[in-house]
């Protein structure tokens, strides 16, 4: 511990969940319990969705009581199959989804700048048995939607986006949910949004709707009929009822978010050996993380170092996404899971930082942090 430097008394985490007033969750616990509708599509999971699908200014949604059952249930809904392309710089969800439905997973180098799959080299990875690309809008950057959809076109691909971290994320005012073929959202404690757990799919074609909505609820049409082999997707109507009022809180958490973020940046601009991770210009923010970049050589220590530092003080941060999912027991002896196949992911993973990022973290704890960071970089 350095000299004149105080530890946080309480945990600083790199996140913390939105809770609504008490006594408006409350309120909708009454509606619902006089309903004694508790979930199957009821009242507040109709208005939910409805709500939800115009907040993310997209055509057709559905909801799911997280967003890796909803991914699984995206790959069903397309008949995907074979060998899907994908990141390797992701949640372990993301390719799990893939393997959970028999689907290969073939791992494609990650772009230095937006940390997405690199668009320049999917085409190289493509395969007879490849039927679609799965892109992750990673921190909620979006992936490179027209390059990818280039390709797909060209190939006769599907095209899906994990859009996990990308509530809200526009581009040129159009929804992120709208590119591609399906899109998830998660809608998890951690999540800017969320329902506790939660999530949904998103897509443009209306034929699509029933027959997801069908794969959720075990495939059942009706009580005489079970049309295909669903599952047990199904969003609850607490979860329905409390993210309509967290819904009603997004747009001050986002603003709480920008000051945040704008501290950060300023804070670390003078910081040799830190770059913040896409300040996404032009682009409308989801304010998910505020991540940052260390180049060990410059700021004179690890990423490890520093986050194992910044713990000593109470803060932690998250490595996210470390390790990379090629590396996993389960996948690593892939041959797209080498690492002369991956150079940009393998680097960048050891160079990543999620910082603490939430309304409820005040912006002289922001700049505390940010000092704190430069009295270890001093201290060494
Ligand atoms: N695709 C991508 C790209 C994803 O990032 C994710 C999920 C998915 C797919 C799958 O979506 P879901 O099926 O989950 O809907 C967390 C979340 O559990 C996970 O949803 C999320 N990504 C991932 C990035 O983060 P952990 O293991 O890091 O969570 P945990 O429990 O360590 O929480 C992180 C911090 O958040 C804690 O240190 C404190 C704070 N926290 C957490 C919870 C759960 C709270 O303050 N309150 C809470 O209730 O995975």
């Amino acid at each position: 511990m350095l000299k004149n430097l105080k530890k946080f008394s309480d945990p600083i985490y790199v996140t913390r969940p939105l809770l609504p007033d008490l006594n408006l969750l409350n309120k909708k616990l009454e509606e619902i319990w006089s309903s004694n509708w508790l979930t199957n599509n009821g009242p507040q999971h109709q208005l939910f969705e409805r709500k939800i699908r115009e907040y993310l200014k997209v055509p057709q949604l559905s909801l799911f009581n997280n967003g890796t059952i909803a991914l699984v249930v995206g790959c069903q809904s397309l008949r995907i199959t074979g060998e899907v392309i994908t990141t390797p710089f992701t949640f372990p969800a993301t390719p799990h989804v893939l393997t959970w439905n028999n689907i290969k997973p073939i791992f494609c180098d990650i772009d230095p700048v937006t940390l997405n799959i690199d668009s320049a080299k999917i085409e190289s990875m493509i395969t007879p048995q490849t039927t679609a690309i799965l892109g992750v809008h990673v921190f909620g950057t979006p992936c490179d939607v027209k390059g990818i959809q280039e390709i797909a076109d060209r190939y006769g691909l599907k095209v899906m986006y994990d859009a996990a971290h990308a509530f809200g994320a526009e581009i040129d005012n159009i929804g992120i949910g709208n590119y591609g073929d399906i899109t998830m959202f998660s809608f998890h404690a951690t999540k800017l949004f969320h329902t506790a757990e939660g999530g949904a799919l998103v897509f443009k074609d209306k034929n699509l709707k029933q027959r997801v909505d069908y794969l959720k609820n075990f495939g059942i049409k009706n009580e005489d009929e079970v049309v295909m082999p669903g599952i047990n997707g199904k969003m609850n109507e607490i979860q329905s009822a409390l993210g309509l009022l967290v819904l009603e809180m997004v747009e001050g958490e986002k603003q709480k978010r920008k000051l945040l973020k704008e501290t950060y940046i300023e804070c670390l601009k003078d910081v040799e050996g830190i770059t913040v991770v896409n300040t996404n210009k032009g682009l409308n923010d989801s304010y998910q993380y505020f991540v940052i970049r260390i180049n060990e050589k410059v700021f004179g220590m690890s990423r490890d170092s520093l986050y194992g530092k910044l713990k000593e003080y109470n803060v932690f941060t998250r490595k996210y996404f470390y390790p990379l999912c090629s590396e996993y027991s389960c996948y690593k002896n892939l041959p797209s899971s080498s690492r002369s196949n991956l150079p940009i992911a393998n680097q960048v993973v050891g160079e990543v930082l999620c910082m603490p990022f939430y309304g409820g973290l005040k912006v002289d704890e922001v700049e505390i942090i940010c000092n704190l960071m430069k009295n270890i970089q001093r201290s060494k």
